[in-house]
């Protein structure tokens, strides 16, 4: 097989990118190791900025997303006692969208066949060749049958576990990182959200992040080890943690219910540069990974899009490759802003193993000047609803 463009991994990026080339008539295929249910079975994030929800509407695919999203004007940051509202509307102008991953990707997904966009699911052992050169293409089996895609270009939207970053070699690679001792224990239920908007809370027991997914479905987090188990945690002990840690207000609007879907996520902080080697392009997960705390990781991988659909059409329309050789330097650009955001948020609503009663009273500190402060609450919010692309 032949293409101009092609796309490794059908996540959000993946995805995004291979309906921008197409609506632009750039060729492109896109090679996913998982099933189209596989991929919508997994419950990630919940928040869209700006640059996500501008990419949807370029591409005609809003119109549910305008219809069961909802619109949040700010949210709550909280010390176990009181909600600190931070007023991101009033303080940018903008808003954030509540619109699951799950749903953004469905869309993508079901869009795919009707605009004649090829994906190809439960593709094995994908290999990236001839990276350095202007001829590259990718190899793959399916149901037993070896495939070659010729292309002018390899876009890894791999994950941060996909092939594609690792056929970088090492000695033009480099990167940086951070493991974190917590991860986040989730849980999704058909109960009705306490808040109306989300709650980060830092209680002397931990975390907890209450999110939704609807006005009838909650999404909720607290922090645990990372050598906790999943089995360990019923859902009345989750709730029963969740009630302290959100503090009086949030509590007393809980409702509980049954969970239907319950996982731990590791946290870590990661970048990967460049985010271009040769004829290979990185976007999202498979150059940076940023804990779920800045709710950053799916927007994180929208820029990297919007930044290499822009690079891809200046080659294929205009013969024009400077946005190519620009994209690792202006993505990554963006990317360690996201970056800091995200770590500092993660320590300031965090408790680290090594944190004593200092810490503590520092943290505490740093949510009470958040409180009085005006100019506090702008960066907060500026950062919150995304940084111009
Ligand atoms: P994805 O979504 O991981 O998609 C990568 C796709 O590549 C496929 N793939 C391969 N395909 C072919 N051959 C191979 N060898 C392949 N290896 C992998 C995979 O099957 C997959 O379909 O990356 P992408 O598109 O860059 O999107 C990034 C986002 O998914 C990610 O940043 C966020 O979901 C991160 N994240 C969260 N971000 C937020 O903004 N808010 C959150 O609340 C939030 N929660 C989460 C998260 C990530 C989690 N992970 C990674 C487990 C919760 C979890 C649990
Ligand atoms: C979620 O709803 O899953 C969610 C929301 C905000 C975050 C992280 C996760 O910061």
């Amino acid at each position: 097989m032949k293409t101009q463009v092609a796309i490794i991994g059908a996540g959000p990026a993946g995805l995004l990118l291979a309906h921008l080339l197409k609506a632009e008539g750039v060729d492109c295929i896109v090679l996913e190791r998982q099933t189209g249910p596989y991929i919508l079975s997994r419950i990630r994030a919940g928040v869209l900025e700006q640059v996500t929800v501008g990419l949807m509407e370029r591409l005609g695919l809003d119109a549910r997303m305008k219809a069961e999203g909802l619109p949040h004007d700010g949210f709550n940051l909280a010390d176990g006692e009181r909600l600190i509202r931070i007023d991101i509307k009033a303080l940018t102008g903008k808003q954030v969208m509540v619109y699951g991953q799950t749903e953004l990707t469905r869309d993508l997904m079901e869009a795919a066949e009707p605009r004649g966009l090829e994906i190809i699911y439960e593709a094995a052992d994908v290999a990236l060749h001839h990276i350095e050169s202007d001829a590259p293409f990718v190899t793959y089996t399916k149901n037993g049958a070896e495939h070659r895609v010729d292309a002018r270009f390899i876009i890894g939207c791999d994950g941060f576990h996909g092939p594609s970053r690792q056929t970088i070699p090492a000695s033009v690679g480099r990167t940086f990182e951070r493991v974190y001792p917590f991860g986040w224990l989730g849980i999704l239920a058909d109960v009705p959200p306490c808040n109306h908007e989300l709650i980060y809370a830092n209680h002397d027991r931990g975390f907890a992040l209450a999110s939704q997914r609807s006005n009838v479905r909650s999404r909720y987090y607290i922090d645990v080890p990372v050598t906790e188990r999943v089995e360990d945690w019923s859902d009345e002990r989750i709730w029963d943690e969740l009630s302290i840690r959100l503090g009086p207000e949030a509590a007393a609007h809980i409702t509980r219910g049954a969970s239907i879907e319950k996982s731990i996520a590791p946290l870590r902080s990661f970048v990967f540069e460049p985010m271009r080697h040769g004829s290979l392009l990185l976007c999202g997960d498979a150059a940076h990974i940023v804990p779920p705390t800045g709710a950053k990781g799916l927007n994180l991988a929208a820029s990297d899009v919007h930044y290499a659909s822009e690079a891809l059409l200046a080659f294929f329309k205009s013969n024009d490759g400077d946005a190519i050789a620009g994209y690792s330097e202006k993505a990554l650009a963006r990317v360690w802003k996201a970056e800091r955001f995200s770590w500092s948020l993660t320590k300031l609503m965090h408790r680290f193993p090594d944190d004593g009663v200092f810490e503590r009273r520092i943290q505490l500190a740093e949510l009470d000047y958040i409180a009085s402060s005006d100019a506090a609450q702008r960066v907060i919010a500026e950062n919150y609803v995304g940084l111009p692309v």
